[in-house]
């Protein structure tokens, strides 16, 4: 059957301009889900046709995504990328991945042999949150985590991104060749320094010489990424299917916008992704925590209310004018305060923009993708700006209104009494709890108890508790629709 690597494309379709055959795995990247293939990929690929380099990528999924990874080896590691606007769509072929690799086909000990490679040069990331085995509120690694429990009685054979990393490092340093560049690209806050802390944490655990190698060889460059890049539905790829001309599997929808502010940190060289929009700077910080409070708090809100409120996508929220205006005076009131900007940015403008990104009514992004793994979530959503507000007085509603829609949305049943698919790491937790607390405050009171989630210092503030108490009561008794206009008033 054809596909997208033999048949004849589109015309409109935008195809590779530069010559595949030579570029080199210099890039292994973990985690070829959706978001990468239109990110980071995409980056690659459009620095691809701009210069003559040779960066090309090696795609792994170390936790499912077997599927995938079959059908784009079917397809020659070509896939399509579709960006669709509110009334137009731009379709791209991709180029720049050159292989592909699974544990589950190849064993571990390929995949470590590929890292260790020696024109390896970064080793990059997308594996969701919970892939960092890090306490959330503290960001350091969780020895409790049973992947790092296993990986730290076999480091040689392990099954963590992090176990990983340390042993293909293990390797490098062993057969004397250079350390590589290891970039989270990950929607965590600070992610290189919270990749850093969990790899030299699980490295001192295992060999305290490789973790000062570690620490003097390898750089953890942090990155803001931002595109919204829905998982993919039957439906997007039949709309790609007819917009390339040919079945694509691997192909994947997103909106037209994306970002990429990269620190300027790397090892063993780099691709001028610049030269296809990324930006290097020095302090990616404050821009990391722009978009995880403004577009990430923002985009949680809109996910458990909306859900809640029994709306399935951002885009059908985005009509309930009371979700609307929340969601912006969220923005303005509750996050843009909390954050300390390089001069000249402008909060207002950008706050505008990321309403009209959810409006984008070809968009399909479901609340229910968004509210998953919230215990990973919250903590840097709105943990940082629940303290700014608690120590400056000020008012924080919409935040306290979150995590009350959190608490709600995890006892596993809608306003309806329907069953709720929760997808989280602490599921279990959360379930023992409401199985013996029921629907209650008694039960939010329990929740606000958790370390991992709220640290040590909120469940402290009586001002906090009461507010996400009151506001959990509201959700129970009024519903989620009525307690989102309350914030409106
Ligand atoms: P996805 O569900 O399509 O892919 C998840 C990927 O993570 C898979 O490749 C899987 O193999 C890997 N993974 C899952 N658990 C893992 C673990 N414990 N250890 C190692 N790898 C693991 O999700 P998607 O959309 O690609 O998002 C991935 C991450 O990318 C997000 O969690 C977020 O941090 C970041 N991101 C996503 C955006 C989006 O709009 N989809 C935008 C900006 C950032
Ligand atoms: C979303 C993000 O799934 C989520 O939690 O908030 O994936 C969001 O779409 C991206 O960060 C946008 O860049």
């Amino acid at each position: 059957m054809d596909n997208v690597a033999t048949a004849k494309l589109n015309p409109q379709v935008q195809q590779p301009q530069y010559a595949r055959q030579h570029l080199k795995s210099r890039i292994v990247h973990l985690g070829f889900g959706a978001f990468h293939r239109a990110h980071q990929a995409l980056f690659t690929d459009e620095m691809l046709t701009k210069t003559e380099s040779d960066w090309g990528i090696c795609e792994i999924n170390l936790f499912g995504g077997e599927a995938l990874i079959t059908q784009l080896r079917a397809q020659d590691h070509l896939y399509t990328v579709a960006e669709k606007g509110a009334d137009k769509t731009d379709i791209k072929l991709i180029g720049a991945v050159t292989e592909s690799l699974h544990p589950t086909f190849e064993g571990q000990e390929a995949v470590l042999e590929k890292m260790a490679e020696p024109q390896v040069a970064i080793v990059s990331m997308t594996i969701t949150e919970k892939g960092y085995c890090a306490d959330p509120a503290s960001g350091r690694l969780d020895k409790e985590n049973p992947l790092i429990k296993a990986d730290l009685a076999h480091p040689q054979s392990p099954d963590s991104a992090i176990g990983y990393i340390v042993e293909a490092l293990r390797r490098r340093r062993d057969r004397n060749l250079t350390a590589f560049t290891v970039m989270s690209c990950d929607n965590v806050q600070e992610n290189g320094h919270v990749a850093r802390a969990a790899i030299m944490d699980y490295a001192h655990l295992i060999d305290t010489e490789l973790a000062s190698w570690i620490e003097s060889n390898v750089t953890f460059p942090c990155t803001m990424v931002d595109r919204i890049v829905p998982a993919a539905t039957a439906e997007t790829l039949d709309e790609i299917a007819s917009l390339v001309g040919v079945a694509d599997p691997c192909g994947i929808a997103c909106e037209p916008f994306r970002q990429w502010v990269i620190e300027d940190n790397f090892v063993n060289g780099r691709p001028d992704w610049d030269i296809a929009g990324a930006e290097f700077v020095t302090d990616v910080v404050p821009y990391e925590e722009m978009k995880l409070r403004m577009l990430n708090g923002s985009h949680s809100f809109l996910a458990y209310l909306g859900y809640l409120g029994g709306y399935a996508h951002i885009s059908d929220t985005m009509t309930n004018p009371h979700y609307r205006q929340a969601a912006y005076d969220m923005m303005m009131q509750a996050q843009a305060p909390s954050l300390n900007m390089p001069e000249g940015t402008d909060l207002e403008s950008y706050a505008r923009l990321l309403i009209d990104r959810f409006t984008n009514p070809s968009l399909k992004h479901q609340t229910w993708q968004i509210a998953m793994d919230g215990s990973q979530k919250i903590p840097q959503r709105l943990g940082g700006s629940l303290r700014y507000h608690l120590a400056n007085g000020s008012e924080f509603s919409w935040l306290a209104m979150g995590v009350a829609g959190w608490m709600r949305y995890i006892a596993g049943q809608d306003e309806q009494g329907n069953t709720i698919d929760v997808r989280d790491p602490m599921i279990d937790q959360f379930q023992a709890l409401y199985a013996q607390a029921g629907i209650s405050t008694q039960a939010a009171r329990q929740l606000l108890a958790l370390e991992s989630i709220f640290g040590t210092d909120l469940p402290k503030e009586a001002k906090f508790v009461n507010a996400v108490i009151d506001a959990y009561q509201h959700l129970c008794d009024h519903g989620a629709r009525h307690a989102v206009a309350s914030l409106c008033q």
